[in-house]
């Protein structure tokens, strides 16, 4: 299928987009059901509109813009991506799977190409775990994998619940009603930057991605005693700061004992408190992040965490609460649909690389619910979540034509 990607076009769209943001550029900030957030949003469905899509919205605010197809009753086949940006990150991660599925989509209705089955394009509401703690909310919804009580149960920095936010956003209605019925889709792919160095290192256009690592995130609170830093002879001291340090490093010991490069752990938020440079932390709250592409070598990583905890724990005279926010199963990508990516990317003379996808995407939660399969582009220096973050025009436009190609045939 030879389609014709307007590159202009699709720079000018990613760009206005990087615009709605809380920060200053380069940096974007768009955390879900922000106002950067929403106005981008109602962007996008005029952008929708523009291609003759139809446009529903869920009860969470996942966005669904479809091209019908001559044959409405079949399963469809889906595309899409995330538009909500973690604090100070790039303006490629996530946008690339929805603006350039918007383009892949205009192509081939320019290139006459009328779908069998009808091309739903997504936007997923909350990928980044950024505001309520728990990443990929709207494919988990969608998925079935997390229970309408979540709508209560997750709150934000604010103390806000998923349900009053996601109301005065707009989006109303029963979360029960988000997931989707079986066979829904006959097939889903997302295009997304690598967010790592390989293609950009090894020169190779795509990557085909055939497993997406499982994620499990932890929050920690460290109950430690307080006082004045001057008055309090060391000995005397329950320091929560010193337990966290302990445990962030522990964290680091346990990933690397594992031996396996797949094994990653991060603690990425650490919060202080009363957070005066003259007082003994009281109290500190951890949040963690420890992925693999396998499942057990994992959880083996988070049974010896709890184990190291338990050490601090008595060693330092603290309590450690530590609540499980998810530990979810790694995907592994349908094979039919990675050959149908491959065979998109010889069609389009593009070359590839099989890759295994450390970052954790919607396509994880897809796949418990339809066959998936993702193609990377390439991101300068691997960087993302970054305001350097950066994808050529040029290698976006090479996703595109190969995600047209491959939508092409699967809606065929
Ligand atoms: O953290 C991730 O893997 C994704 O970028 N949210
Ligand atoms: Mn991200
Ligand atoms: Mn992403």
């Amino acid at each position: 299928m030879n389609v014709r990607v307007n590159e202009e076009r699709l720079a000018r769209e990613l760009d206005t987009l990087a615009g709605f943001s809380a920060g200053p550029s380069p940096g974007v900030t768009r955390i879900v059901f922000t106002r950067p957030d929403i106005q981008a949003r109602g962007w996008l469905k005029g952008l929708y509109a523009g291609a003759g899509l139809a446009v529903r919205e869920d009860a969470v605010g996942n966005t669904f813009a479809t091209w019908q197809g001559f044959e409405p009753l079949l399963a469809r086949i889906g595309t899409g991506s995330h538009i909500d940006a973690i604090p100070n990150s790039g303006q490629y991660d996530g946008t690339v799977g929805v603006l350039g599925a918007l383009e892949a989509i205009r192509a081939l209705q320019s290139a006459g190409f009328r779908p069998r089955r009808s091309i739903e394009l997504l936007l997923f509401t909350s990928e980044e775990p950024t505001r309520f703690g728990l990443g990929c909310l709207g494919s988990r919804l969608l998925a079935g994998t997390l229970d309408a009580g979540a709508g209560e149960r997750l709150r934000d920095r604010g103390g806000k619940s998923l349900n009053e936010v996601r109301a005065a956003a707009g989006f109303a209605g029963e979360l029960d009603a988000v997931k989707l019925p079986p066979g829904y889709y006959h097939g889903f792919l997302e295009l997304h930057i690598e967010q790592g160095p390989r293609l950009e290192r090894e020169k190779v256009s795509l990557g085909v991605v055939t497993h997406i690592a499982a994620p499990a995130g932890l929050r920690l609170s460290i109950e430690g005693t307080g006082g004045h830093a001057g008055a309090v002879l060391m000995p005397e001291r329950r320091d929560a700061f010193l337990a966290a340090a302990e445990l962030a490093l522990a964290l680091e010991t346990c990933a690397l004992e594992t031996r396996a490069i797949d094994t990653v752990a991060t603690t990425g938020v650490c919060e202080v408190f009363p957070g005066a440079v003259n007082s003994i932390p009281s109290c500190v709250k951890l949040e963690i992040d420890v992925r693999d592409t396998d499942w057990e070598r994992r959880d083996s990583v988070l049974r010896r965490f709890a184990e190291a905890c338990a050490r601090t724990a008595a060693q330092r005279k603290v309590s450690i609460q530590t609540e499980l926010l998810n530990s979810d199963a790694p995907a592994v990508c349908d094979p039919a649909i990675v050959d149908i990516l491959k065979q998109a990317c010889e069609a389009q003379g593009q070359s590839y690389l099989p890759l295994v996808s450390r970052a954790y995407h919607d396509s994880l939660f897809v796949s418990r619910i339809a066959p998936v399969a993702m193609l990377f582009i390439p991101c300068k220096g691997g960087v993302s979540h970054r305001p350097d973050e950066f994808s050529s025009t040029r290698d976006i436009a090479n996703g595109v034509r190969v995600l047209a190609h491959a939508l092409a045939q699967l809606a065929s």
